[in-house]
């Protein structure tokens, strides 16, 4: 379903079996070399999900290699096989998006496997959170990267409230979706700038097949357009 221009859901896009695979591999980068952990924002907020990234780390408001806020080490890379992942979902939603999308206009092909000026889509962060029953995202826009590139985002475990709002304010007009396990989610074009938020997550309405007993698990893959 396309939501917004450039902003299109996806239900049930990520078989079972590799959202086990991905619950797995976050498992392993929630260990090291960065633990994951709750992010301090400068006013001294902290945030109520918990964060591990690969490829740049994104401490607010800035992506580095190491993570300074936390232990200092190098994040871990970020795999080919997530481009890879990244590169397939992209071309999902711009078949769902038409020949006209807004997802496209942003530059991708129509196979999704060109972004930009001949350039393929190669996310090189993830920012993976990870959300208990009582957490919450409050509105805000993601404008670190330095990239109009699409973000592509896949839930695991509990199904929560998506809020997607407008480029101007935090509030109203939004739309609220609920995102499921497995459901993708790609915003391009006008909606990579736009204000979001995760306002509830539905406790205990996770598929523990998946790997995710409770709790839901949310990857955001991203072009920082950063060097090398
Ligand atoms: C989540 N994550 O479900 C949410 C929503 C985040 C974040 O917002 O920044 O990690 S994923 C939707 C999303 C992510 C990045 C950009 C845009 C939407 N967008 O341009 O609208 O944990
Ligand atoms: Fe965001």
């Amino acid at each position: 379903a396309v939501v917004a221009p450039g902003a299109v859901h996806v239900p049930g896009w990520l078989p079972v079996g590799r959202q086990r695979e991905l619950v797995e591999a976050c498992r392993g980068w929630a260990r090291g070399p960065v633990p994951i952990r709750h992010t301090v924002l400068p006013g001294g907020g902290v945030m109520s999900v918990r964060t591990v990234c690969l490829g740049w780390h994104w401490q607010p408001y800035r992506y580095s290699r190491t993570a300074d806020d936390v232990n200092g080490a190098r994040v871990a890379e970020f795999p080919d096989w997530l481009v890879e992942l990244g590169r397939a979902a992209l071309a999902v939603a711009c078949e769902m998006d038409g020949p006209n999308g807004a997802v496209m206009t942003a530059g991708a092909a129509e196979d999704g496997a060109e972004f930009g000026a001949g350039r393929r889509y190669t996310p090189d962060t993830a920012l993976i959170n990870f959300y208990d029953g009582a957490a919450r995202m409050g509105m805000h826009r993601d404008k670190e990267e330095r990239s109009g590139a699409p973000v592509v985002s896949l839930s695991i475990g509990d199904t929560c409230v998506f809020r997607f709002g407008n480029t101007e304010t935090r509030g109203r007009p939004y739309t609220d979706v609920e995102l499921a396990s497995g459901d993708l989610f790609v915003f391009g074009g006008s909606s990579r700038f736009a204000y979001h938020g995760v306002p509830k997550v539905y406790p205990g309405t996770a598929d523990p097949a998946t790997g995710m007993s409770s709790g839901r698990l949310n990857i955001t893959l991203r072009e920082t357009g950063l060097p090398g």
